[in-house]
């Protein structure tokens, strides 16, 4: 029924376009249908993007600097995202969810007589030290890289009732800590062998481990360095934690038009973590949605649902995203398997940025996590917009590092975009997009500085008009996804 409706108003379109076009009319018939209404392209601009990103910041500015979990922060932010919606006709929704998280009680650790510079990651799985900390001679493996993969690396070293300094490479976390745990070692410091911090899982639990912690690089040659000055050659790991259960929730609002049994889905995560403002991390795309939102809401009717997703406590482990797809599953698969694709936008204004798109048919990257069919033509949505306009893109690994990762591992396709975060900057990508090869695309990456000055805007608009025109588009049809007629059978 509706299948008809649309091809006769492309007919009449197409007609249109036929008399105004003139010279153009042979290829104008033999494009394919257009979509109807605004184009979003056109509407869901980087400097309207910006404006929910000041208020963003406003409300960081407002509430300690941040907007994570838990916080007013969040709180505020969230009922900003359900005004603009309001505003828009939307009737939003919170999704609460409870879960259990580590709350640290003690982490320090000194050595050579300095305090080391953190962040201080206690390896995942790695056992607490008791209250006061483990004190300990600095101990080091005997091997040139200070690995200490083997006992061998350990042989004619005296660990016992040491603090173990080891650095990164060759061999597994696991493998250095149970090491030099059998060499004596009473606690492990880690050091990075790149620049930059290190968070070290050890994989499982196993009681034969003691406690251990990943530094960064720099902070291990501060301690070799105090070590060669003539420090005390002794260090001390104090780390405790207990579980505690939170509260977060979901912010979901669905366009009143459209197919609700063919649902195109975006999302983006709302929490900052607690070190800043986290306005490029997510503010970015949580804005992008929402703007999109607004702009889909005044572009006529469509024939699929689109709903938007503000995820919660993503910073935490994906949390959010993770609690809704796992609730759909647990509580109504039907509806899961109605959601034709879901588009993930965290992090779209990286001040360094490339403009990146989640590499779905691992053209560049081998992805690590299943990459559900229908994912390759959400990527090619993005590809061929940007292919469209001649602006240049590159792959962006599809690692499942954010929040579509809950719905990939449970079939659903997806895409996303994405300007980079911790990731360093290639010579090849500043050809392509200017900025500083070497350095990180987001230098302020999950620190103060993430803030509403080091957005860059051209990355901005370029990723909210692709958004927005992702959106109208899937909201038009998604049969090269998943084969779904707009108007056909069960569509209506
Ligand atoms: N998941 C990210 C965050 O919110 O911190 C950013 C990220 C994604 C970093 C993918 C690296 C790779
Ligand atoms: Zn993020």
């Amino acid at each position: 029924m509706r299948r008809q409706l649309a091809g006769s108003t492309v007919a009449s379109a197409a007609l249109a376009g036929l008399v105004l076009a003139g010279a153009l009319a042979p290829s104008a018939t033999a494009a394919p249908p257009e979509m109807p209404g605004k184009d979003l392209s056109k509407h869901v601009t980087g400097e309207r993007v910006f404006k929910h990103l000041e208020a963003f910041q406003a409300i960081a500015d407002a509430h300690g600097g941040n907007r994570a979990m838990g916080t007013s922060g969040y709180e505020a932010s969230a009922e900003y995202v359900e005004s603009v919606l309001r505003k828009s006709g939307y009737t939003p929704e919170r999704q609460y969810f409870t879960f259990e998280q580590d709350v640290v009680d003690a982490l320090a650790l000194t050595a050579a007589g300095i305090e080391v510079p953190g962040p201080l990651y206690p390896a995942e799985f790695s056992p607490q030290t008791p209250q006061g900390g483990v004190t300990g001679p600095i101990v080091q493996p005997s091997d040139a890289m200070k690995h200490g993969c083997t006992a061998a690396d350990w042989a004619g070293v005296d660990a016992t009732g040491g603090v173990a300094l080891v650095s990164r490479g060759s061999c597994a976390f696991s493998v250095k800590v149970l090491t030099a745990s059998a060499a004596g070692a009473e606690a492990v410091i880690i050091y990075n062998n790149v620049s930059g911090p290190l968070n070290p899982t050890l994989g499982a639990e196993d009681p034969a481990y003691v406690p251990a912690v990943g530094i960064s690089l720099e902070a291990g040659q501060a301690i070799l360095a105090a070590l060669a000055d003539g420090g005390d050659p002794v260090a001390t790991y104090d780390y405790q934690s207990h579980v505690e259960e939170f509260e977060s929730f979901n912010v979901l609002a669905s366009t009143r038009t459209g197919d609700p049994d063919n649902v195109v889905m975006l999302g983006a995560h709302l929490d900052s973590v607690e070190d800043g403002p986290g306005i490029n991390d997510n503010g970015t795309g949580s804005a992008a949605i929402l703007e999109t939102a607004v702009q889909l809401a005044r572009s006529g009717p469509l024939n699929n649902q689109v709903r938007f997703a503000w995820w919660g406590a993503e910073e935490l482990g994906l949390i959010g995203s993770t609690h809704y797809v796992n609730d759909l599953v647990a509580n109504d698969p039907e509806e899961l398997d109605r959601i034709a694709t879901y588009l993930n936008f965290d992090m779209v204004g990286s001040p360094n940025y490339t403009i990146g798109v989640y590499d779905a048919n691992e053209s560049t990257y081998d992805a690590p996590v299943p990459v559900p069919a229908g994912s390759v033509e959400t990527e090619a949505v993005f590809t061929d917009y940007f292919d469209s306009i001649g602006q240049p893109w590159v792959d962006s690994e599809f690692s499942g590092r954010s929040d579509y990762q809950a719905f990939i591992n449970n079939g659903i396709p997806a895409s996303g975009l994405f300007t980079g975060a911790d990731g360093i900057k290639t010579e090849e990508e500043a050809a392509i997009f200017g900025g500083t090869a070497g350095i990180r695309l987001d230098p302020n990456y999950h620190t103060p500085a993430d803030d509403i000055t080091n957005v860059d805007k051209t990355a901005l608009d370029i990723m909210s008009r692709a958004i927005g025109h992702a959106a109208q588009k899937l909201a038009w049809s998604t049969e090269a996804i998943n084969g779904v007629v707009p108007g056909g059978p069960g569509n209506s």
